[in-house]
């Protein structure tokens, strides 16, 4: 049984950024839109991950109000020096430009401080102590005459651990070396008396790399590691099922082994769903600097770390994980829109499951809804909700989403029907235009219903169990239909429980009973 299987964190976790405090690794992952924001995992192994907490938990650390969820936290870094954890990371506001912060913790499982605004342009901020202690600041933004598309110059400054602010000269290290577009999510290392910059080139789809430079100081002159791009799979062609590599951060084992976490993802058919999600690469310091992959050059599909953890084979399908609702949904991985919703989604009064009240906030539009939502983490899975809502107006509803982002998304959910009775309607959403698919009346009104959604290679399928257990599949979307390559974006799909209305509240609300998400058998398995 191999040690690891990738991706060791499937689902939606891009631009992972990893660091080790003694025998113990932690991860931080970018959150965009969701909140809480950027999610620390914590692991001994580099394979077995566990949430362990977020480090943006109150909204007014990174207010995302009005913001695309493809926008809001990207590419956080996460460093640990003298007892303390640091964190930069950027918030992206679409044309209203990003903004940076570092904030700090003694526990990476949190509470995080409050965001120290820096004075810093552009995105995917990283920091490196050196070891006389010094912590210097890099980040990535346009070149003065950009030759190349997106962000292309790596530029660097002094950031004083004790006052938090970026200090001294600026110095600009490098434009990457194939000055292609996107040289990005940079990250520096010493090893054996030499600087190396890694960093990520050629945009985040199926040009995506790893390069390098390295100085013999820190601030500089970087000369381009010939032998990049040290990591793609740009050239492996459409059939290989890792597609995407890039934006590497490395790490050393106590005994001096070093390991990159990446990101990748893997379409089906030319397409991906899951988002981008975090592969482990074994690493190799040569003289000539870091080799990725030894003997391959490729991201492994299994392999062995040989650290000590937990020994459970892997993560793959093993029965359905339910919803613990009377327990912290962040802490089992929910997420919600922009903001906290304890106001919408809360313990139903007889604390028999979850309450959702309806509220204008739309899944389309750029506010908080009563939505929590996880990651759709296998191709292959089953969502289930059984809730009751009694509703009597055509306007609101409550039920399960398919959500890629506010543009494209799927709901199947309780409304009322034109003369009030309960129905289920299945909706599709592309942009601003609406694909009513399929209606059915449920029960009488306030009687429990259960939806469906089952994911596989093919398609979406939607479904509501009538009584006596019989499962009705009211229609489903093809898989493709919320694949980056087609519909954009940094993001994975989400599978969600909502309400909304887009009329006058009823004031009802929904009582959700029971959520489950389960990864089924791979066909091939
Ligand atoms: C990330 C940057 C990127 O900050 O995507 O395309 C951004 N490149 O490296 C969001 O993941």
């Amino acid at each position: 049984m191999p040690a690891f299987q990738n991706p060791v964190l499937p689902g939606c976790h891009p631009d992972p950024s990893v660091c080790r405090v003694g025998d113990t690794y932690y991860l931080v992952t970018s959150s965009f839109g969701y909140f809480p924001g950027i999610p620390v995992h914590r692991s001994t192994d580099l394979v077995h991950w566990e949430l362990v907490g977020h480090v943006l938990t109150r909204p007014e650390q990174a207010p995302l109000a009005g913001l695309d969820v493809n926008d809001g936290v990207w590419a956080a870094t996460m460093r640990h020096h003298a007892g303390r954890f640091y964190v930069v990371a950027t918030v992206a506001r679409g044309r209203r430009g990003a903004s940076t912060f570092v904030v700090t913790a003694t526990d990476p499982a949190g509470p995080w401080s409050d965001p120290v605004p820096l004075e810093a342009d552009g995105i995917d901020p990283s920091l490196f102590v050196d070891d006389d202690g010094r912590c210097w600041f890099t980040a990535t933004r346009d070149a003065p005459e950009p030759a190349v598309t997106g962000p292309a110059e790596l530029w660097l400054r002094e950031l004083d651990l004790a006052t938090l602010r970026l200090t001294g000269p600026e110095h600009v290290l490098w434009h990457g070396a194939l000055r292609g577009a996107w040289v990005e999510g940079p990250h520096l290392y010493l090893r054996d008396g030499r600087y190396w910059l890694i960093a990520a080139e050629g945009g985040t789809e199926r040009n995506h790399a790893v390069t390098a430079a390295s100085a013999p100081a820190v601030t500089g002159p970087y000369a381009t590691d010939p032998r990049s791009p040290l990591l793609t799979h740009r050239h492996l062609g459409p059939g290989h099922p890792v597609q995407n590599v890039g934006h590497a951060d490395l790490v050393d084992t106590p005994d001096g082994a070093t390991w990159a976490l990446t990101l990748g993802v893997r379409p089906v058919d030319g397409a991906h769903t899951l988002g981008r999600e975090a592969f482990l690469v074994p690493v190799e310091w040569t003289e000539r600097g870091p080799v990725f992959a030894p003997g391959t050059g490729t991201v492994p599909a299994t392999g062995s770390t040989g650290l000590p953890g937990p020994t459970a084979p892997d993560d793959r399908p093993g029965g359905a994980e339910v919803l613990t609702l009377d327990a912290p949904l962040a802490a089992q991985g929910w997420s919600s829109l922009r903001g906290p919703v304890d106001h919408l989604v809360r313990p139903a009064d007889d604390g028999r499951g979850l309450a959702l009240t309806p509220t204008a906030a739309t899944l389309w539009g750029t506010g908080t809804p009563a939505l929590v939502a996880r990651r759709q983490q296998h191709l292959r899975f089953r969502l289930r909700c059984r809730l009751a809502f009694a509703t009597t107006s055509s306007h609101e509803e409550a039920g399960v989403t398919v959500l890629l982002h506010q543009q494209r998304l799927a709901t199947l959910a309780v409304s009322a029907g034109p003369d009030g009775e309960p129905v289920a309607r299945l909706r599709m959403r592309t942009g601003d235009v609406v694909a009513d698919l399929a209606g059915v009346p449920v029960l009488e009104r306030d009687a429990i219903v259960e939806l469906v959604v089952r994911g596989d290679e093919q398609s979406y399928r939607f479904a509501v169990v009538l009584p006596g257990g019989d499962e009705r599949v009211l229609g489903e979307v093809p898989r493709t239909a919320f694949a980056t390559e087609t519909a954009g974006g940094f993001l994975g799909v989400h599978l969600g429980v909502h309400a909304q209305t887009t009329g006058t509240p009823t004031g009802a609300r929904a009582v959700v009973s029971h959520v489950s998400y389960e990864a089924l058998e791979d066909r091939a398995a």
